[in-house]
């Protein structure tokens, strides 16, 4: 093997280990004897945990694996998502059980019960049939995060329409080009959104993106914000429609198979891929999940995953999960700043929340905003925490725990993506003692390795790219109308193997640690050295909140790692200047050894992120080369570089 095929290093040491509380050890959801007897039978397991799910007709084959990489799950059998998400826990008496708390920016809220989730998206539905919507359409949705996105997308799968929901906030170009992608025939949206204290516009995005979309019918319009919009021949306002009709309406049984959802994920060249979801598989897979790795007690817990609905985090885990298990949720429209920096904890102690899921950028921002703002709110409730989206940094894991959580909750480290539609890495809260920065063991019923670049299992202590081994329920089916783009970005560059993208180690017990994409990982005298192991050993210093780390070409080393900071809030000292640069070079020497040691650090205000709180390497690498700012359609805040660059007017 050469040098440039090493696989990762492996640099990180992490000591600390925190087992269950004992109590929720003793009644908790899922116990470890769940593996043993997942990989005793694995589709046994699954077809187990498919009876979670009330179906219209029983399935005649569990999988259906006879053309991979194109998965059948169930097959034959119907269901109706909607039903196993609303109805049923109506017909079961559980009408008056709350749904979503639902809970605006400016400080408005809405209660909805399953009674009432039922009554709305009956009208809903009856509205998109009337509006000509069928069985196999597409409808897009871009709405903020209020009660009729949930509502409309439930709607959708209830006849059998299939959604495609886009980030409100994406540019009109960006929603065209889904529009088009999907062929949609309707568009949702409203007025605007609350963020930061102010409403802001999104009708007039789509009024911008639908004159180039020969496909669609009708602009549904919601009101939310009450601002002026443009009014065009195909608009219909939500209340008009959507309240003059019928309560009543009939769910049919869809196959098992039926495209639930279409999700745009960008990727970091081309298109974006409509990552397709379908029906009895996925729900299967993130009913079971939410009820293993969040322990949910549908009875007593109150749940509240912060993500946006847009992204796949919200499908999953604020709708389609907790609805089919008859949870009770908080959604929250704005963000976690508005009107104060406590608002998330403060919605916490309203709701006297038990169960919270949100992101390490997050709990990153938080960690900045200081320690005395979680501290002035009643947090006892909490009992599990969860995080997604990108590796959890050690530190920020033991922060979320100690600050949030008491020093009591664990903390679920949840790997996933939009393509595995569920999580399949993660520990279980009554089970696994939780390693800081470690997503631990793929869950009961998932089969996931590390290789090395010929594919083969790396030993204990290696490190190399994750794979999965077999079909799961939730796994995308394709990339919408480009099957051949789906083998080739998935499946081939491993036989057999679905690899996901990411570069991970196992530690000597076996345990996973991700490491990020392997587009990020850099090439240091020979070395591969992840940047989430430097950003992780940066973070670990007092005064630094947040890291990025990316690598820039470099005369001598073939690439030199230059690190992005943000101090921690009311760090003390002195957090800018040689002397602190010099510390932190130091100190990640110290942690990860010299070779890992930054070329150049700099103080910046901010990251670039996506909405889904992803930092955007790619434009800091752009800004380490010093050549012009890539395409930024995608971050979630743009003037962040104009901050960053700024700051920085020549990054040398
Ligand atoms: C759910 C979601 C997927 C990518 C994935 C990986 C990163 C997500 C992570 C994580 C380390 C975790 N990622 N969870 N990395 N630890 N717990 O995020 O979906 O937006 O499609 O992103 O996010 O790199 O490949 P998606």
């Amino acid at each position: 093997m050469s040098q440039s095929q090493e696989t990762l290093s492996n640099l990180l040491q992490e000591t600390r280990r925190f087992p269950p509380p004992a109590e929720l050890a003793e009644s908790a959801n899922v116990q470890a004897g769940a593996y043993d007897e997942a990989a005793a039978d694995r589709l046994a397991f699954w077809a187990r945990q498919a009876e979670r799910l009330t179906w219209s007709k029983p399935w005649a084959e569990v999988l259906d694996w006879s053309n991979p990489p194109f998965a059948k799950w169930f097959v034959g059998g119907e269901l109706n998502v909607a039903y196993n998400c609303v109805d049923r826990h109506v017909e079961a008496g559980k009408g008056a059980k709350v749904a979503f708390h639902w809970e605006g920016e400016p400080g408005d809220s809405r209660t909805l019960t399953y009674a009432d989730l039922q009554r709305e998206v009956n009208k809903a539905s009856n509205a998109l049939l009337e509006l000509g919507v069928r069985k196999g359409d597409r409808v897009a949705i871009y709405l903020p995060m209020i009660p009729e996105l949930p509502i409309s997308m439930l709607a959708c799968a209830r006849i059998g329409a299939t959604h495609s929901v886009v980030f409100g906030g994406f540019s009109a170009d960006a929603l065209r080009t889904r529009i088009n992608d999907a062929e949609a025939k309707v568009v949702v949206t409203s007025d605007g959104g609350f963020r930061r204290g102010k409403p802001s516009a999104l009708k007039s995005i789509v009024d911008e993106a639908v004159e180039g979309t020969p496909s669609i019918e009708h602009v549904l319009v919601v009101r939310r914000t009450g601002e002026e919009v443009a009014e065009n021949s195909r608009d219909v306002w939500w209340n008009d429609i959507v309240e003059r009709q019928s309560e009543e309406h009939t769910a049919e049984p869809h196959d098992a198979e039926h495209p639930l959802y279409i999700l745009y994920t960008s990727g970091t060249t081309g298109k974006p891929k409509g990552i397709l979801h379908t029906t009895g598989g996925y729900l299967t897979q993130v009913a079971y999940t939410h009820h293993a790795v969040f322990d949910l007690k549908p009875e007593t817990d109150v749940y509240w995953c912060s993500a946006d609905i847009g992204w796949v985090t919200g499908h999953s885990y604020i709708v389609y999960g907790p609805l089919a298990n008859g949870a009770t949720s908080v959604i929250y429209e704005g963000t976690p700043d508005t009107p104060h920096k406590g608002r998330w904890w403060e919605t916490i102690q309203k709701y006297k929340v038990t169960l919270f899921y949100t992101a390490p950028t997050a709990i990153r921002t938080c960690m900045k905003w200081g320690d005395e703002i979680p501290a002035e709110f009643d947090l006892s409730s909490l009992r599990v925490l969860g995080s997604v989206g990108e590796p959890i940094n050690p530190e920020a894991y033991v922060w979320y725990r100690e600050h949030i959580g008491a020093n009591r909750t664990p903390v679920v480290d949840t790997w996933w993506q939009t393509e595995t539609g569920a999580i399949m890495i993660s520990p279980l809260p009554g089970v696994t003692s939780g390693k800081p920065g470690a997503a631990m063991t793929p869950l009961p019923g998932v089969v996931a390795d590390v290789v090395d670049d010929q594919g083969r299992s790396v030993p204990n202590g290696g490190g190399g790219f994750l794979v999965v081994k077999e079909p799961w329920p939730a796994m995308l089916r394709t990339i919408w109308g480009d099957d051949e783009r789906f083998v080739k970005t998935y499946w081939s560059r491993f036989e057999g193997l679905y690899f996901a993208g990411d570069g991970a180690k196992k530690d000597e017990d076996g345990d996973f640690w991700l490491l990020g994409r392997v587009d990020d990982v850099m090439l240091v005298s020979g070395h591969n050295i992840s940047t989430t192991e430097v950003e992780s050993a940066l973070v670990s210093h007092p005064k630094v909140a947040e890291a990025a780390v990316v690598g820039a070409t470099d005369p001598v080393t073939g690439q030199g790692i230059v690190a992005f900071v943000i101090p921690r809030g009311g760090a003390g000292g002195e957090v800018e200047g040689e002397e602190f640069l010099k510390e932190l070079r130091d100190h990640v020497a110290k942690t990860l050894g010299p070779i890992a040691k930054p070329r150049q650090i700099m103080v910046v205000p901010e990251l670039p992120k996506t909405r889904s709180g992803k930092i955007m390497r790619r434009l800091l690498r752009d800004v380490a080369e010093n050549r012009s700012i890539g395409d930024v359609t995608t971050l979630a805040d743009s003037t962040v570089m104009d901050l960053i660059s700024e700051k920085l007017p020549s990054a040398k």
